[in-house]
C-alpha cells in the first residue's frame, strides 16, 4: 500500500463510517478507520491461510485457554504487515499524534497475568513461524477489572472493553453450535444390543464464535483466535419467562474470573469451562468432517492443547462425541482422545489445582460426569495389581466427593509439561511424582518464552533500532542472533549508545509517571521495577521491607552516600484476596511517606502505577534498570516478566526460582544478582519444620525496626493492614520465608547500587542481558511444542504447488 492509497482509503472510511471529513476527525475515528484498513489488508491472507490448511488437510493445533491477554493490536498488526513506519509518518503528517491514536484502543484483557499473556505470545509466534495453530477461548463481555487507588486502597472498576466496538473480531453466525447443560441422562438399549445415552430436559445454549485474525510477522500467515459468546437459541426462547432468567444465561460469558490463584468453586466458572470446551471441540470435529476423512484418523489431523486444567473437560467432551455421535468403541475413542490431547501445568501452588465437587458436575454436566466416572473406573481397574493401592488411590480422578482435574488431564493426554526446567523437575520429583511413576514418558519440559516482537521491537524502538545499527536486522526474525551483541561488550561507543537509549526510555516513563501520579522522578536514578500480580509468594513485601530499610538508613544518616533509586510497582490483587490488598495499601502509604519526606530529598521515590496491564507493561519495561524476580524458590513456575525485562537490558535481582535459574545460566553469575534460599533449603525446612521467624526477628534489630514500622504508627493509616502483615510474618511464621531471605536480599541490593555507579560495568551487564535473551523467545518455545508435542509443521508450499 502506498502513502497515497492509504490516505485515500482513510478519507473514504472516515466519510463512510462517521459521516465526517478526515480534517475534522479525532483520534477515535482515526483509530477505527485505520483498524478497518488493517483488517482489510490481512483479510486475503486470512482467507488464504484457512484455504491452505483445508486444501492440504493440514494437521493443526488448537490451544484451549480460559484466558488470552493480547493487549492492544493496532501497532502489532501494523508492524507485522510492514506498514508501521508508513502509517505512522502519514498520520503525523496529517497533523495527528500517532501515539494518541494508538491509545484509543482498549486493551483486550481477557486474562489475569502470565498464563493468559503466554497464550497470546504463543499465538503470535505460531503465526509468525507459519505454524498451523489456533486459539480457543471465551469472549468475556468484561475483561479483567480496572484498578484504581482510592486513599491507597485498590478499587475495582468494570472493564467494558467492547463498549465502543471491536474492529478486530468477526462474528461467525454460521459456525454457531449448541452446548447442553443439566437434564437427565439415562442409558437405553439400541436394536443392536448396545447401550446409548438419552438425554432429556437439557438446557440448550447457543455458542457464537467471534474470530480474530492472528497476523504473522512479515509472512502470509493469519491464524485464528476463536472466542465464544453465549446466546439463547431461538428454539429455547419460550423457556425463559423473564428477563432475569435470560440474564442468568447471558451472564455465562459476561466476566473473566479475576483470580489467578484460588478456584472460587463457582458454578458459573464450571459452566464457562464446559461452554468453551464443548463449543471448541464441536467446531473442530465439524471442520474435520469437511476433510472427508474417517473419524478413526482424526488424531492425525488434530492436536488439542489444554492450557492449565481449566479446559480439562476437553477430554470427556471429545470422548462424548466419539462415543455418542460416531458410535466408536470406548477403547477406540480413548486411544484417539489420549493421542490428541496434551496438557501444561502452570503452577505447583496447591490452592490453584482445580477440584470440582462431584455433585455439581453430576447435576449440571451429567454426561460429562458419566464419562469421567468411567475413565476413573477403568484407570483403577487397569492398574490394580500392577501398582500399590495407595498410589492408585492418590492418582485416581475421583477422590471422595471431588473430581481432580489435573489427574484427569494427565491420565487423558499423552503429554504433560512444566514451564521451566526447575518447575518440570519438581513436577516429576514432588508434585506429580506418583504420575511420573505411572507415565514417565509423558513428562517433559517446555520453558516459557516471550515474543520479542511485542516486548522489544514494538515496545522499545530506541533499543531495537540500535540493535539493528549494531548487528543488522536478522535478530528480528531470529532472536538468538542478538548474541552477536557480545562482540560489542568492550566497545565504548556502542555501550554509550545503549545507555542513551535506556535514558531516553526512562525519560519517557518519568513523564508518564509525572502525568499520572504527580510524582517527579529523576531519570538518572536507578529504575527498580517489580511488575506482576500481587501475591504473597511473589514477595512484593520483601521489596517493601528493603525500601523501609533504605529509608531508615537515610533518616539516621542523611549525609550518607546513597545511590538514588526509584522503585516502580505495578500489580493487581484478586478482589477477594485481602492480604494482597493490604500489601498494596502498605506500599502506597510507604510511598506517600517517603516521597514527601524532605530529608530524603528525592533520593528515594516509590511509585505504584495504577492498573497494570499489557499496555502499561510496554511503557515500564523499556525503562527498567533492575528487574525484581524475588519469589520464594519453588513457587514461581516460570515467570515471564523476568524474560521481558532481561531482553530490555534490565539486570535481574533473582531467587533461584522458575526461569530465573535459566536466565542465570544464560548470562553468567556476574551479570545477575542472585540471593536467597534454594529449592533444597526450602524443602528441608518443610521436612524438618524448624523454621522460626520469631527467632530471626528476635536476633536482628534491623528486622525489628522494619517490621515494627507496620504496627507502631511509623507507616501511617495502616492500622488494620499493618497488623495483618505483621501477624503473617510473626504469628503465622512467615510462610514464604521473607525474614530468612531479607539480609541476603539487602546485601545484593547494596552491591547493585555500588555497581550502578560504575557506568561502564553496568552498561556491559545490561548489553549482555539483551544479547543473551534470544533463547527466551517464544518462537523457539512454540517450535518445541510443535515438534515434540503437537507434531505440526508449516504448509509445504512446494507440495501445494505440485498438487
Ligand atoms: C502461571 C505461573 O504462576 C507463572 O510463573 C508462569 O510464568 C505462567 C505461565 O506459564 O503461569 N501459573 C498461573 O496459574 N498463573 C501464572 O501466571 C496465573
Amino acid at each position: 500500500m502506498t502513502r497515497e492509497e492509504f490516505i485515500e482509503d482513510l478519507r473514504n472510511r472516515v466519510r463512510e463510517s462517521f459521516a465526517m471529513e478526515l480534517e475534522t476527525a479525532t483520534p477515535n475515528e482515526l483509530f477505527v478507520a485505520i483498524g478497518q484498513i488493517v483488517r482489510a489488508c490481512y483479510a486475503k491472507s486470512w482467507h488464504n491461510t484457512r484455504q491452505r490448511y483445508l486444501v492440504n488437510k493440514q494437521r493443526q493445533s488448537y490451544y484451549f485457554s480460559i484466558e488470552f491477554l493480547p493487549g492492544r493490536m493496532l501497532k502489532s498488526n501494523l508492524m507485522s504487515l510492514g506498514l508501521l513506519d508508513m502509517v505512522r509518518s502519514t498520520v503525523e503528517e496529517l497533523g495527528f499524534e500517532f501515539e494518541e491514536v494508538l491509545n484509543v484502543e482498549n486493551d483486550m484483557a481477557l486474562g489475569n497475568g502470565g498464563l493468559g499473556r503466554l497464550a497470546s505470545c504463543f499465538l503470535d509466534c505460531l503465526a509468525s513461524r507459519e505454524l498451523p495453530g489456533n486459539g480457543n477461548g471465551i469472549r468475556y463481555d468484561y475483561g479483567l477489572f480496572k484498578q484504581q487507588f482510592v486513599d491507597g486502597y485498590q478499587v475495582e472498576l468494570p472493564d467494558a472493553w467492547l463498549k465502543s466496538g471491536n474492529v478486530w473480531e468477526v462474528r461467525r453466525e454460521s459456525e454457531a453450535v449448541e452446548v447442553r447443560f443439566g437434564g437427565n441422562v439415562y442409558m437405553q438399549p439400541t436394536k443392536d444390543g448396545k447401550l446409548k445415552p438419552v438425554a432429556e430436559n437439557e438446557r440448550i445454549l447457543r455458542a457464537i464464535p467471534y474470530d480474530t485474525g492472528v497476523v504473522g510477522y512479515h509472512n502470509d500467515t493469519v491464524n485464528t483466535l476463536r472466542l465464544w459468546s453465549v446466546e439463547v437459541p431461538e428454539s429455547e426462547e419460550g423457556k425463559y419467562r423473564s428477563i432475569e432468567e435470560r440474564r442468568m444465561v447471558e451472564d455465562l460469558t459476561a466476566v473473566l474470573y479475576p483470580d489467578d490463584s484460588n478456584e472460587q468453586g463457582r458454578l458459573t466458572r464450571l459452566s464457562q469451562e464446559y461452554f468453551f470446551v464443548s463449543a471448541g471441540i464441536q467446531s473442530i470435529v465439524r471442520y474435520y468432517k469437511k476433510l472427508k476423512m474417517p473419524i478413526s484418523r482424526i488424531n492425525e489431523y488434530v492436536a488439542i492443547h489444554i492450557n492449565d486444567t481449566h479446559p480439562a473437560l476437553c477430554i470427556p467432551e471429545m470422548m462424548r462425541i466419539l462415543l455418542d455421535e460416531f458410535d466408536l468403541s470406548w477403547e477406540k475413542s480413548w486411544g484417539l482422545t489420549v493421542s490428541m490431547m496434551s496438557y501444561t501445568n502452570h503452577t505447583i501452588m496447591q490452592e490453584a489445582l482445580e477440584k470440582w465437587p462431584l455433585q455439581m458436575v453430576k447435576y449440571h454436566l451429567p454426561r460429562m460426569f458419566q464419562i469421567i466416572e468411567e475413565i476413573d473406573r477403568r484407570f483403577v481397574t487397569n492398574l490394580t495389581g500392577l501398582y500399590p493401592d495407595d498410589l492408585i488411590q492418590r492418582t485416581r480422578i475421583i477422590q471422595g466427593d471431588q473430581i481432580h482435574m489435573a489427574n484427569l488431564c494427565i491420565i487423558g493426554s499423552h503429554s504433560t509439561n512444566g514451564v521451566a526446567k526447575l518447575h518440570s523437575d519438581l513436577l516429576k520429583s514432588v508434585v506429580l511424582h506418583d504420575f511420573y511413576v505411572l507415565y514417565p514418558e509423558r513428562f517433559n519440559n517446555k520453558t516459557n518464552g516471550i515474543t520479542q516482537r511485542r516486548w522489544l521491537q514494538q515496545a522499545n524502538e530506541p533499543l531495537a533500532n540500535l540493535i539493528d545499527k549494531t548487528i543488522g536486522t536478522s535478530w528480528r526474525k531470529e532472536p538468538t542472533d542478538m548474541e552477536r551483541l557480545m562482540n560489542y561488550c568492550e566497545d565504548n561507543e556502542v555501550l554509550v549508545a545503549f545507555e542513551q537509549a535506556k535514558q531516553q526510555n526512562k525519560l519517557a516513563l518519568a513523564k508518564y509517571i509525572e502525568k499520572t501520579t504527580n510524582i517527579k522522578v529523576q531519570p538518572n536514578a536507578i529504575f527498580d521495577v517489580q511488575i506482576k500480580r500481587l501475591h504473597a509468594y511473589k514477595r512484593q513485601l520483601l521489596n517493601l521491607m528493603h525500601i523501609l530499610k533504605c529509608y531508615f538508613d537515610l533518616k539516621d544518616n542523611p549525609e550518607m552516600d546513597f545511590v538514588p533509586r526509584v522503585w516502580i510497582f505495578g500489580a493487581k490483587a484478586a478482589p477477594s484476596y485481602t492480604y494482597a490488598k493490604a500489601i498494596i495499601k502498605a506500599i502506597n502509604e510507604v510511598a506517600n511517606l517517603i516521597n514527601h519526606d524532605p530529608i530524603i530529598n528525592d533520593r528515594m521515590k516509590v511509585v505504584f502505577l495504577e492498573n497494570y496491564n499489557v499496555s502499561l507493561a510496554e511503557r515500564i519495561i523499556p525503562a527498567a534498570d533492575v528487574s525484581e524476580q524475588i519469589s520464594l524458590a519453588t513457587k514461581e513456575a516460570s515467570g515471564t516478566s523476568n524474560m521481558k525485562l532481561m531482553s530490555n537490558g534490565a539486570i535481574t535481582v533473582a531467587t533461584m526460582d522458575g526461569a530465573n535459574v535459566e536466565i542465570r545460566a544464560a548470562v553468567g553469575d556476574e551479570n545477575i544478582y542472585t540471593f536467597g534460599l534454594t529449592e533444597e533449603e526450602v524443602y528441608r525446612y518443610y521436612e524438618q519444620g524448624n523454621y522460626s521467624a520469631q527467632a530471626i526477628y528476635d536476633q536482628d534489630p534491623v528486622i525489628q525496626r522494619v517490621l515494627n514500622a507496620f504496627v507502631d504508627g511509623t507507616i501511617p493509616n495502616i492500622q488494620r493492614e499493618g497488623q495483618e502483615i505483621f501477624d503473617s510474618l510473626l504469628r503465622y511464621n512467615d510462610e514464604f520465608f521473607l525474614l530468612k531471605d531479607f539480609v541476603p536480599y539487602c546485601q545484593v541490593q547494596a552491591k547493585l547500587s555500588q555497581d550502578y555507579l560504575n557506568r561502564e560495568k553496568w552498561q556491559k551487564m545490561s548489553l549482555i542481558n539483551t544479547a543473551k535473551s534470544g533463547i527466551f523467545s517464544a518462537d523457539y518455545t512454540v517450535q518445541r511444542y510443535a515438534d515434540d508435542i503437537w507434531q505440526i509443521a508449516p504448509v509445504d508450499l512446494h507440495k501445494e504447488k505440485r498438487n
